[in-house]
């Protein structure tokens, strides 16, 4: 029998009898409805519809949660800090433009909206703030805290930043002031030689060990029990690191990469020191920058320990438009021949990505972006055929934050003809990618609540630790190994919304509306 008793924080409830509230839990039986093809001899496909029955478990209580960030005094780090404290406070501050307000713009959960359904009387549409859907944690409740090999406190930071309106940073100086990241750990080989001045703040060592694996455990402990907190999740917003080698018997098995640790393997990075230590934690780890962090290894120990990872790379915005305007191109039937991508910027980002080593692990987070849709599209393209692909960055102090992005789309059309589209992209790359920090957080704390098990199990399971519902938010999405990554925007904004529905009883967001067709 089901029993509606949603929550006085519940905005809806569903009325169906496969949606059960409980004091703590939503639970809801969904059939997943797929198509299974299969070509016989004659080379014709068989399309077989097929259900799967799925049972799904949300955990209703809000926990009260911490988010740790690595290179929390960097521009992103200060930012969204600054933001929240912003957001929290209702602050409003003058511009030479006039008064702003704190907002949560950019953040596909605080500034989106999706269809619940159709208006009983007057059919039409009634959207929902996305956040609504599910009992999510409110961004203005993080409890912010993390580290960085620069000591300097966040307001100081944040003047470094050089990102916000100075009648801002003026009201959240002395809370920011207050705040001081903890001592990281630095691996000089791993990030550009230019960003050595600012390592000032630093646990002992200069290569992986075990006792910085035990450092950042500690840390994460310590900032849980201070706060009084129920969850924690990491986020690595540091410097862009060199890729690392993998190397059999180093950094490709999980035991190889404890091995490597413990032994001081030059080849373990940083940012895989972080991620095994929140892997054993229990604490959710999100790379937002390019490089392997999850080295097979490090993805097999998260595997073991049913923690969750996800990454790489903010997809903020050359990369967010990218992947919009190729899923446009390619499903208009328009055969996109070649991208040039080019941008500039003056920040501390664009400083360490201009040594080679670093740049090259974001040129191929940045370019492996359109392979899907390109791949999906057989009438226009032929079996290893893509586009051309270009991606220039280049360091222009003057500029600072406020990164210029020039992109060239060219294409062939109808009968022989051409289309060029250019972009000229220009924004405060921070204030882009710290709304992006805070959706991963909050989807991320999400999915450590939903459960689901099928087929008669008597047991309930987590998602598979490889988090790629957070795709949307990344530009090089992983996905549990041997499954395939998805990088066009729409699709990855439906997969999250969908999953979402389901764990709420809901069906896919649909956008037949027969209703409107057929009467
Ligand atoms: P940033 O250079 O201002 O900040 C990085 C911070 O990390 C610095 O304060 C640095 O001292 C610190 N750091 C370096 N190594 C560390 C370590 N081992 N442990 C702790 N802290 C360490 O860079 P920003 O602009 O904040 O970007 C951060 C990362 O996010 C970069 O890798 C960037 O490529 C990536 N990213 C940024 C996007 C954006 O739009 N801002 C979008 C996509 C990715
Ligand atoms: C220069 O490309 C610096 C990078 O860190 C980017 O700003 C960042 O990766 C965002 O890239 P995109 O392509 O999502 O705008």
């Amino acid at each position: 029998a089901h029993t509606a008793t949603p929550a006085v924080e519940d905005l809806f409830v569903v009325n169906s009898p496969n949606v059960e509230y409980t004091d703590s839990e939503i639970r809801s039986k969904y059939t997943y409805r797929t198509t299974l093809v299969s070509q016989g001899a004659d080379g014709k496909y068989v399309a077989t519809p097929k259900e799967t029955v799925y049972d799904f478990k949300v955990d209703r209580k809000i926990p009260k949660l911490g988010v740790m960030l690595v290179g929390w005094g960097g521009n992103n780090g200060t930012t969204v800090t600054a933001g929240i404290i912003a957001n929290r406070r209702g602050l409003t501050w003058e511009t030479r433009e006039g008064p702003r307000a704190a907002n949560y713009y950019g953040s596909v959960m605080m500034g989106s909206t999706m269809k619940l359904g159709t208006d009983a009387k007057t059919a039409k549409d009634v959207n929902i703030p996305f956040r609504d859907v599910l009992p999510m944690v409110h961004p203005n409740d993080l409890v912010i805290g993390g580290w960085d090999i620069s000591g300097m406190n966040l307001a100081d930071a944040m003047d470094r930043a050089a990102v916000l309106e100075p009648t801002l940073k003026n009201q959240v100086k002395k809370e920011m002031a207050a705040m001081v990241p903890l001592p990281s750990i630095y691996y000089p080989d791993f990030i550009a030689a230019n960003q050595e001045d600012r390592a000032d703040n630093l646990i002992a060592g200069s290569k992986a060990c075990w006792e910085h694996v035990e450092q950042i455990r500690k840390d994460i402990r310590d900032f849980k029990a201070a706060n009084n907190l129920d969850k924690i999740v990491v986020q690595w917003t540091a410097n862009t690191e060199r890729y690392a080698d993998i190397i059999e018997g180093v950094n490709d098995t999980a035991d190889n990469l404890l091995a490597a640790i413990k032994s001081g393997h030059e080849e373990v990075s940083p940012s895989t020191v972080f991620a095994v230590a929140c892997i054993l934690e229990g604490a959710p780890f999100i790379n937002g920058s390019p490089q392997n962090t999850f080295v097979p290894g490090a993805i097999e120990f998260a595997e073991k320990h049913n923690a969750f990872i996800g990454g790489d790379d903010f997809k903020s915005g050359q990369t967010k438009m990218k992947s919009a305007l190729v899923d446009f191109l390619i499903s208009a039937g328009i055969k996109l021949t070649s991208i040039a991508s080019y941008n500039h910027l003056g920040n501390n980002d664009g400083k360490n990505l201009s040594s080679q080593a670093q740049f090259r692990s974001k040129e191929i987070s940045k370019s492996n972006v359109v392979d899907d849709m390109v791949e999906a599209n057989s009438v226009l393209y032929a079996p290893g055929e893509h586009p051309d692909h270009t991606v220039v960055i280049k360091y222009m102090p003057a500029v600072g934050d406020n990164k210029r992005a020039l992109d060239e789309y060219y294409a062939e059309i109808f009968m022989g003809g051409h289309q060029t589209i250019s972009i000229f992209n220009v924004c405060e790359d921070s204030l882009l990618a710290s709304p992006l920090i805070i959706d991963l957080v909050l989807v991320a704390e999400m999915m450590t609540r939903i459960q689901w098990k099928a087929g008669g199990a008597d047991e309930y399971k987590s998602f598979h630790s490889v988090l790629s519902i957070l795709s949307y938010m990344l530009k090089a999405p992983l996905t549990p190994p041997g499954t395939p990554v998805i990088n066009a925007l729409a699709k990855q904004r439906g997969a999250l919304t969908n999953i979402f529905r389901a764990c709420v009883g809901l069906e896919p967001e649909s956008d037949m509306t027969l209703e409107h067709k057929l009467f």
